[in-house]
């Protein structure tokens, strides 16, 4: 830029001092304010509160930004990290006229003037801090600490945004600032935008001198070159000296950003100096004489309470010289409104600084396609975590073009377990990278090197604020570390909602693992879930709290938590692995409602309940489960109902929270006066809490409460009585039932446990090697049975040799079927109603029988039939679409070459079943099944089964023979051509049809195990 004229110095000391005129009118006063008349003590606030030391420092720093600005058409944004001098942004941003934009009754003339000096600080008007209502701004100034990090992750992927932040010195004394240096070390020159750092070096903080002020230049700029930055030194009180030195000083700094955007753009790979500049001014400079350079200039320099305080007043407001500043009508004079950038370079109209109206929405996969699939719950164990990584890693390559979504966390992402995102990114770093380092990039989207709460936190923050997505991860207890910040974005969340004019921007989502229940290496010091008691003091309309108990559940509440705006959303998962307990459609259903029984850990299905256990978190609703077992063993005739919260505020009122279940949902969980014995995974006062009011006030909470340390993951739940044996123990207590017996038994595991871990160090066998009682799931798949229908007990019958296989059992009558009439036989049902059991018990029957049989099966999530695969007479097993494309069109071959060949051949049979049909057919494959079914297969000995979960838009009608367990809705049940098969509600009863045949049945039972040893026999 060409140097700077005096005349320039002239008007930006002219813009300057209308900018300390403004800013002090909005301390002091409420009328008159063009001072055309003498001041009165009725113009003046009767209280007045506010900041002045920080503010004529911040006023010239603004007018130099925009001088800058101006001549090189920067898009900037401005961060007051001192914004408790909330009068200057203000007083910037309405000159410049933004926020008369903004706020159109706020005028640009004497009467916007008034009104503008009144709201200041004044009840019913606005914050005495940079806040939310100012324009222009994505940083509230009152807690300080926070202003570098939150410009950093402003300037994330938008390569050509300049964040220009003031740091106070006193500011600059706190850990999150202080650390917040760093943050060029993960700047991508190329594809981030730059942070420009403006130290402002003004002395004192409330009442001590600053820390940094006190250093020597050499200190300073030994400090700050070893922190990686160039540092400018700026130092004038000297009004018309100070203008001159700043300018040419910005001047140097902007053509050095220049050049190493420029640089960066050609050479990949390298790790500027930024500059920086160190501006040392004194604290209050323009102020009365007696306060400035000292702390005493730091809040309001003296209160106006009588003549001699009203004069000095009018006297430092008359020295700026606003009758030459603005004119008769309060406009700003002309030669100083030309200093101002056009409309779109106005930082407090920097769409930036409004996130919401650069928002796109994330793409989201389906996140049902990363769920776990299982037959049985309880009996695989699977990493919550891992599992969501894998999840993470596709929305991060979904949005990779958008560059719109990160992932924030203090150096732990492979240890919660995370580490499938970095198979589609890496970590985000841009210092040396050394041979044995791992997932280190300038180009990473993992924000992961850098041990900091605050500067993870502030980042993500400022990213969201600036209109993109993001989560941070953390150790549950060291989220406490930034309890204060997520209250102050609560905060600026809140305000926000309330303006109208800021849009909602992606909510602030924390997902916290290695939570308190996990013992690893850690002990006492890593267990606090007290953050959910610090959010729920939160606004309702913010505040969500989620507890997924596996793998399923935790990938439906994060990613519901993705597609969400203006709330923080917390979700605290398991990293370690766990069993899985509900398959993906009851976990979409059940986080949904967030609330809701498990039937099949309840006894009698829930019914009529004298005790509910209420369980929420992952620990403990173990827990529930394997006390669950216990209780329907030695209690049979107890009935007792599990209820698992995953949303935490349905345990609230409605009128509290907008999650909040109503009384009457409430009390048909819980009921009115039964006992609820409630396990949960943080401190047991919240769940009371919570659920202060609820009609039933027979509640007793077991949670964490400050026990164990180094010990075993079932000695933590003892410790703090959550464990299984304590749940039934009071069970026992809240229902007044006795059972010496199980007493004995669960006081005995419990004296047993104790010593056991100390002797050996590990958790008693019966905990190590519970698993979910298998025979709890086969009573409820044989409930209303009293007898058992196994495969075993249909096998009374000789059917060797023969095609025959059983049906099942209807009214004691054995059915059966001969699958040498099948062509195509059709098997509907919802998971878990016993659909793929039946097609398990008619393929281990068909090799029990021993007959030369060529299977050739398909199966998508290669889980129900994959016991098969291998065999001999297994001639195909398909996983995926195109590779069972290619089955049927062999099997298609087969039938098109029987027929064209000599009838009366000895043909082999073939045997094709596809279990979930709907992953596999497109029209084509549709077609291929027409023509067996027309061309009558069965006659060439090919015989078909397909089955499906959902039946909805399947044609089905045709098919000659069909089973169906339950289905889902009547529409289904139309489609299928079998009335009431979405009434059947017992799983493993089943209708089968053939012309006008129908026989209502239950079917057999087979278990893995069996299956097992049938296939291991052969
Ligand atoms: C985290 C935090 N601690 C304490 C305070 C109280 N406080 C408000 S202003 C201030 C002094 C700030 O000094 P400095 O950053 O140098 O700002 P300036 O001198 O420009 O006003 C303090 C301690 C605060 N706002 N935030």
């Amino acid at each position: 830029m060409s140097r700077i004229t005096k005349k320039e110095i002239g008007l930006l000391n002219d813009y300057w001092n209308a900018l300390n005129y403004l800013a002090v009118g909005e301390l002091y006063l409420m009328d008159n304010p063009l001072l055309k008349r003498p001041l009165e003590l009725s113009d003046v606030k009767p209280t007045v509160v506010g900041h002045f030391g920080t503010v004529p420092g911040q006023n010239l720093i603004f007018t130099h930004l925009n001088r800058e600005i101006k001549a090189r058409k920067l898009n900037m944004i401005y961060i007051s990290g001192p914004g408790h001098g909330g009068n200057s942004p203000v007083a910037a941003t309405y000159l410049e006229g933004s926020y008369t934009k903004i706020y159109p009754n706020i005028t640009q003339d004497e009467e916007g003037m008034q009104k503008l000096m009144k709201r200041f600080s004044f009840p019913g008007g606005i914050s005495s801090h940079d806040a939310p209502e100012t324009p222009g701004s994505i940083h509230e100034g009152g807690e300080l600490g926070y202003s570098l990090a939150h410009a950093f992750g402003a300037v994330l992927d938008y390569p050509d945004l300049i964040a220009a932040c003031v740091v106070g010195d006193g500011e600059a004394e706190t850990g999150p600032l202080a650390t917040s240096w760093h943050l060029n070390k993960f700047i991508n020159p190329d594809s981030d935008g730059i942070v420009l750092p403006i130290l402002h070096l003004n002395g004192w903080k409330i009442n001590n001198p600053t820390i940094l002020s006190r250093m020597s230049k050499e200190e300073l700029t030994s400090l700050f070159t070893g922190l990686g930055w160039h540092a400018y030194y700026v130092d004038e009180s000297e009004p018309m000296k100070l203008h001159k030195k700043l300018a040419s000083t910005m001047d140097l700094v902007f053509d050095e950003i220049k050049a190493i955007k420029e640089y960066a753009k050609k050479n990949k790979n390298f790790r500027p100096f930024y500059p920086m500049i160190i501006l040392d001014t004194p604290k209050g400079i323009t102020g009365p004489a007696e306060i400035v350079g000292s702390y005493k200039s730091h809040q309001i320099p003296f209160q106006v309470k009588d003549t001699d305080s009203l004069q000095k007043l009018e006297k430092w407001l008359r020295s700026y010289h606003p009758e030459e500043l603005f004119d008769r009508k309060g406009r700003l004079r002309a030669d100083l409104r030309a200093l101002i950038p056009d409309e779109d370079h106005l930082m407090g109209l920097n769409p930036v600084t409004n996130g919401g109206m650069l928002l796109k929405d994330l793409v989201l996969p389906n996140y049902m396609d990363y769920c776990i699939e299982f037959r049985r719950r309880g009996s695989v164990e699977a990493q919550d975590m891992m599992e969501l990584g894998k999840y993470l890693a596709d929305v991060f390559k979904l949005n990779e073009d958008n560059k719109n979504f990160r992932l924030f966390g203090p150096d732990e992402a492979v240890s919660n377990r995370l580490t499938h995102v970095f198979d589609a990114t890496k970590k985000t770093w841009n210092m040396t990278i050394r041979p044995k380092d791992e997932l280190l990039s300038p180009n990473g989207r993992v924000l992961d090197s850098i041990l900091s709460e605050h500067f993870c936190e502030g980042a993500l923050e400022g990213y969201l604020l600036t209109g993109r997505h993001g989560i941070m991860h953390s150790y549950e207890s060291f989220i406490r570390v930034i309890d204060s910040m997520t209250s102050q974005h609560a905060k600026w969340l809140k305000i926000s909602k309330e303006l109208g004019w800021r849009l909602p921007i992606s909510s602030l989502n924390y997902i916290l693992t290695s939570h308190v229940w996990q013992q690893d290496h850690n002990g006492f010091t890593h267990q606090d879930p007290g953050f959910m008691n610090h959010m729920v003091t939160k606004k309702a309309d913010t505040v969500r709290i989620y507890l997924p108990i596996d793998a399923n559940t935790l990938l439906s509440t994060v990613n519901h938590m993705l597609g969400t705006k203006n709330y923080i959303n917390v979700a605290i998962a398991s990293k370690h692995p766990r069993y899985q307990w509900l398959n993906k459609e009851e976990a979409d259903e059940h986080c949904t409602k967030g609330i809701g029984m498990f039937k099949w850990a309840s006894s009698f299905e829930g019914k009529n309940p004298d005790v509910i256990l209420g369980c929420a978190g992952d620990t403990p609703t173990l827990e529930v489960i394997a006390a669950s077992s216990i209780l329907k063993k030695y209690m049979p005739d107890l009935h007792f109902r599990v209820v698992n919260v995953i949303d935490l505020f349905k345990l609230q009122s409605s009128n509290k929270h907008p999650h909040g279940l109503d009384d009457a949902d409430y009390d048909a969980l819980f009921t009115k006066n039964k006992p609820i014995v409630f396990n949960f995974h943080g401190y047991p006062s919240l769940i009371h809490e919570l659920t202060y009011n609820r009609n039933n006030d027979n509640l007793h909470v077991r949670g964490y409460n400050e026990e164990g340390s180094i010990t075993t993951p079932f000695d933590m739940r003892v410790q703090n009585r959550i464990d299984r044996f304590h749940i039934v123990l009071d069970v026992l207590k809240y229902t007044g039932l006795h059972n010496p017996e199980l007493e004995n038994y669960c006081n005995s595991m419990l004296i047993k446990h104790k010593k056991y871990i100390v002797e050996n160090g590990l958790d008693i066998p019966e905990v190590r090697k519970w698993k979910y009682d298998e025979s709890t799931e086969l009573e409820k798949y044989l409930v209303d049975t009293k007898n058992k229908v196994t495969l075993k007990s249909l096998y009374k019958h000789e059917m060797k040799n023969t095609l025959t296989v059983p049906l099942g059992l209807s009214d004691k009558r054995e059915e059966t079927l001969d699958i040498s009439k099948v062509s195509c036989m059709f098997v509907g049902g919802a998971s878990g109603t016993g659909k793929s059991m039946f097609l398990n018990s008619m393929l281990t029957s068909l090799l029990i029988n021993n007959i030369d049989i060529n299977f050739y099966l398909a199966d998508a999530k290669g889980i129900e039939l994959k016991d098969y695969n291998g065999i001999t007479s297994v001639k195909h097993f398909a996983t995926t679409k195109e590779d069972c494309k290619k089955m049927l069109c062999k099997v298609h071959d087969i039938l098109i070459k029987r027929i064209s060949l000599e009838k009366g051949l000895e043909f082999k049979t073939v045997v094709l079943v596809i279990d979930e049909v709907k992953d596999f057919l497109d029209e084509d494959g549709w077609k291929m099944i027409n023509d067996f079914i027309t061309l009558q297969s069965c006659k060439y000995k090919i015989h078909i089964f397909l089955s499906s979960n959902d039946v909805t838009d399947l044609d089905v009608k045709q098919v000659e023979f069909k089973m169906s367990f339950d289905l889902s809705s009547k529409e289904q049940s139309q489609n299928m051509g079998i009335k009431d098969a979405d009434t059947l509600d017992s799983p493993g009863n089943a209708i089968f049809k053939h012309n006008n045949k129908v026989i209502k049945l239950t079917t057999p039972y087979i278990s893995d195990l069996e299956i097992k040893d049938i296939l291991s026999a052969l």
